[in-house]
C-alpha cells in the first residue's frame, strides 16, 4: 500500500507525496520536532526535476512524453525506493531527513506528470497511451500546490506522522510496550480493565498527530484542486475506472448488499460477551464495547473465537496458532509455507535476494516500521516483504497476504512501467488474501503436516464462524475508515471535529462504542497505521469482496462442487496459470477486464461473500433468534 507513482513500488508501506516545480524550489526547512519518539530533523530543499515543459500538444508530443515519464519513473522510482525502504527498516533523523527530500522530489515530478499528462486532453492519442496519461494524473495520493516549499513541507509532515506511529510506545503495567506487544496481550486478555487499558493507552500516541494531520489535509486539497479534482478525497475515488461519484455509490451498493449478515454476526457475538462480561460490562443491546474483541482496532475478531465458539454442535478442534508452536514453525518457516502455496499453482519460487533482503522479524536494535508491507524495489525482481512476525495464527494469514502482493508485482513487471500496478489497489490486496483462504482450511493444513486429521462438515459453523469474525466484522471498518477521510478532505468534517466524527462513524458502521470517554485531544484515526501512513483504506473492503468472487471463480474452474469454504487449490496448476493470467496484465487494461479473466465475472459482486458464509448465516439466524438485533445510531 505504498502510494504508488514509481507505481506501487512497496504496497504496504509509506507513499509519495507529490508537487509541482518545474524549477528548483528551497523549501522553507522549518525544523520539525517529531514527537512520540522520533526524531528532529531539518529537510533540505528539493533539486530540479528535470523533465521538458514543451512538449508538443500532437500524438508524437503525447507519445513522447509518456516514454519520458516511464523511463523517470522506472529510475527515480528505485531510488526513491531504496530510500524508504532504509527509513522504514531504520528509523533515525538522516533517514526521516533522506526520505522527506526523496518524497519531496517523488511529489513534484508526480504533479509535474499530472500537469503536463492534461495537456494532451484533447488529442486523439491511441487507447494504450490514453490511458497512461490517465493514470499519470490519477496516480498521486497527496499532491502538493505548485508553490515554492509545498512539496517539502507536506513530505515532512507525512514523514513525520508515519515515524511517530511506528515508534509509538505507551505505558502498561509500568513497562513501555510497543504495538505489537500490546498487540498480542489483547489478543489473549479477557480482563476488561486490561484490555481498557490497552485500547486507550495505544491511543495516547496520536494526539500529537493532529495538528500535522490538519495542516497535511490542507496543503493536500490545494494540490487536488489545482489538478482539478474538488478535494483529495474526490482524487482517491477516481481510480476505479469509473467517475468517482459512480465509486462512493458503488460501495454503498455493496455494503448494502453485506450489511444484513454483519448485523447478524454483530447480534451473535454481542451476546455472547454478554453471557461472558455481564450487563456491566456488555449489555445485550445497543453497541459493542470495542476493546473487547480481541483486536487494536476491532476491525478483525478471530482472536476471541474461544469466547464465542458455538455452545452446541462442537466447537472447532484446533487453533492455529498453537498448531504452528507444536508444530514448532519459526516466523522464516511461515514465510517459506507461504512461498509454497504459490509455488503449488505453478509460479516461480521466490528470488535469493527476497530471503537476503526482507526484514522477517523485528531487529532487536532499531526502531522500525512494523506494520506489514510488500515492497518492489526495482520494479523487476528486488520483491521482499517487511514484516516483524509472530508465530501465530494472525501473521501465517499476513504472509500469505504480504506474498500476494509480491506475486503480483513480478508477474507484472514485463508491463510497460506505468502498467506496473494492480488492476485496481483492491486487486492488489486480494491476491494474498484470495490464496489464503485455501492457506486456512483445514484440508490443507492437514496437507502440510500441521493438522493430523482433516475434520468432517461438524466442523463447518466453528470453521466458518472463524473466517465471519475475520473477514465479515471487517467490512465496516473496510468502509469507514475511508468515509472519515472523505469527510475530512471534503471539509464537512473539520479539526476540532475529527475525533468526535471517528467514534460516531465505529457506531454507525461497526456498531462499537469505546470502553469510555475519550479525552478532548483524542486524535484516535492517527493510531490506526493507515491514517498516518495515508494509505488509502476502501482497497481493504474492496478486497473482502474481490476475494470470495476469486475464490468462487477458482473452485468452479477446479471442478469443485462441494462449499465454497472447504476448498482449497492447492496444487491446482491450471487455475494457478489463470490465476497468473490476470496477475500479468497488471494495471494495463480497466479492471473489470482484469476481473474477467479470472473469473469470467466484470463486476464487483457480493454474492460471492454470501455463498461462502451461506451455511453460518443460516446458522447466526436461528441462534439471533428473540434477540432485538441492531444498534442505535443516536
Ligand atoms: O494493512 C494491511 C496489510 C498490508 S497491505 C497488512 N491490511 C489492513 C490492515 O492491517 O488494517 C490487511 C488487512 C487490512
Ligand atoms: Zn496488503
Amino acid at each position: 500500500m505504498k502510494r504508488q507513482m514509481m507505481t506501487a513500488v512497496a504496497v504496504c508501506a509509506l507513499a509519495f507525496t507529490a508537487g509541482c516545480a518545474a524549477t528548483t524550489t528551497s523549501g522553507e526547512a522549518r525544523p520539525l520536532q517529531a514527537e512520540g519518539g522520533a526524531q528532529t530533523f531539518t529537510p533540505a530543499p528539493v533539486t530540479a526535476t528535470g523533465l521538458r515543459a514543451d512538449y508538443p500538444t500532437t500524438v508524437a508530443g503525447a507519445t513522447q512524453f509518456v516514454a519520458d515519464a516511464e523511463a523517470k519513473m522506472l529510475t527515480f522510482g528505485e531510488y526513491a525506493a531504496r530510500v524508504q525502504w532504509a527509513r522504514a527498516t531504520n528509523i533515525t533523523f538522516d533517514t526521516m531527513w533522506l526520505e522527506s527530500k526523496v518524497n519531496a522530489e517523488a511529489t513534484e515530478l508526480q504533479v509535474q506528470f499530472a500537469n503536463q499528462a492534461a495537456r494532451f486532453n484533447d488529442v486523439a492519442v491511441d487507447p494504450v497511451v490514453r490511458r497512461k496519461l490517465n493514470l499519470l494524473r490519477l496516480g498521486i495520493v497527496l499532491p502538493a500546490p505548485n508553490r515554492p516549499g509545498a512539496a517539502e513541507e507536506l513530505s515532512q509532515i507525512t514523514t513525520r506522522l508515519d515515524s511517530t506511529y511506528s515508534t509509538g510506545k505507551f505505558d502498561f503495567k509500568g513497562q513501555p510496550i510497543t504495538l505489537d506487544e500490546a498487540s498480542l496481550i489483547l489478543a489473549d486478555s479477557r480482563d476488561p480493565n486490561e484490555t481498557k487499558a490497552l485500547y486507550e493507552g495505544w491511543r495516547t500516541i496520536s494526539p500529537v498527530m493532529k495538528n500535522d494531520y490538519a495542516r497535511m489535509v490542507e496543503i493536500a486539497n490545494e494540490g487536488a484542486r489545482e489538478l482539478g479534482f474538488a478535494d483529495t478525497g474526490a482524487l482517491w475515488r477516481s481510480g476505479y475506472d469509473m467517475p468517482a461519484d459512480d465509486f462512493a455509490e458503488e460501495t454503498d451498493r455493496l455494503w448494502a448488499q453485506v450489511k444484513p449478515f454483519y448485523e447478524n454476526l454483530h447480534c451473535y457475538v454481542r451476546a455472547r460477551l454478554n453471557a461472558k462480561y455481564g450487563d456491566a460490562v456488555q449489555p445485550d443491546h445497543g453497541p459493542i464495547r470495542a476493546d473487547l474483541l480481541g483486536n487494536m482496532w476491532s476491525q478483525q475478531w478471530g482472536n476471541i473465537y474461544d469466547v464465542v465458539a458455538p455452545t452446541s454442535g462442537g466447537a472447532s478442534s484446533y487453533d492455529l496458532t498453537e498448531l504452528l508452536k507444536t508444530a514448532d514453525y519459526d516466523p522464516v518457516k511461515m514465510v517459506k509455507t507461504g512461498e509454497g502455496f504459490y509455488v503449488s499453482l505453478g509460479l516461480d519460487p521466490l528470488p535469493q535476494t527476497f530471503w537476503e533482503r526482507s526484514q522477517i522479524v523485528r531487529p532487536r536494535d532499531r526502531e522500525v516500521v512494523c506494520h506489514a508491507s510488500a515492497w518492489d524495489l526495482d520494479n523487476a525482481d528486488d520483491i521482499r516483504i517487511k514484516m516483524c512476525t509472530n508465530v501465530n495464527g494472525d501473521d501465517f494469514y499476513t504472509v500469505h497476504h504480504e506474498l500476494g502482493h509480491n506475486y503480483y508485482q513480478r508477474a507484472y513487471k514485463n508491463q510497460p512501467m506505468l502498467f506496473r500496478n494492480g488492476a485496481n489497489d483492491g486487486f492488489h490486496e486480494a491476491i494474498g488474501d484470495f490464496v489464503g483462504l485455501s492457506a486456512l482450511t483445514p484440508t490443507y493444513l492437514n496437507q502440510i503436516g500441521l493438522l493430523k486429521t482433516t475434520p468432517g462438515a461438524e466442523e463447518d459453523i466453528p470453521f466458518l464462524l472463524k473466517m465471519a469474525l475475520d473477514k465479515i466484522a471487517f467490512l465496516p471498518f473496510g468502509l469507514m475508515v475511508d468515509r472519515w477521510r472523505w469527510g475530512v478532505f471534503s471539509g464537512e468534517t473539520s479539526p476540532d471535529q475529527y475525533n468526535a466524527a471517528w467514534t460516531a462513524d465505529m457506531l454507525k458502521y461497526q456498531g462499537l462504542v469505546p470502553p469510555g470517554p475519550r479525552p478532548t485531544n483524542a486524535f484516535d484515526p492517527g493510531a490506526k497505521y493507515h491514517v498516518p501512513g495515508n494509505t488509502p483504506y476502501t482497497r481493504y473492503f474492496l478486497a473482502h469482496i474481490y476475494q470470495f468472487q476469486f475464490q468462487r471463480a477458482a473452485c468452479k474452474q477446479a471442478g469443485w462442487t462441494g462449499p465454497l469454504h472447504r476448498c482449497s487449490v492447492y496444487g491446482n496448476e491450471a487455475v494457478g496459470a489463470r490465476f497468473n493470467a490476470m496477475l500479468e496484465m497488471g494495471q494495463s487494461k480497466p479492471w473489470p477486464e482484469a476481473m474477467q479473466a479470472f473469473t469470467g465475472e466484470t463486476a464487483n459482486d457480493a454474492s460471492a461473500v454470501a455463498d461462502y458464509f451461506a451455511p453460518l448465516n443460516q446458522w447466526l439466524t436461528v441462534q439471533n433468534r428473540g434477540h432485538d438485533c441492531g444498534w442505535s445510531e443516536a
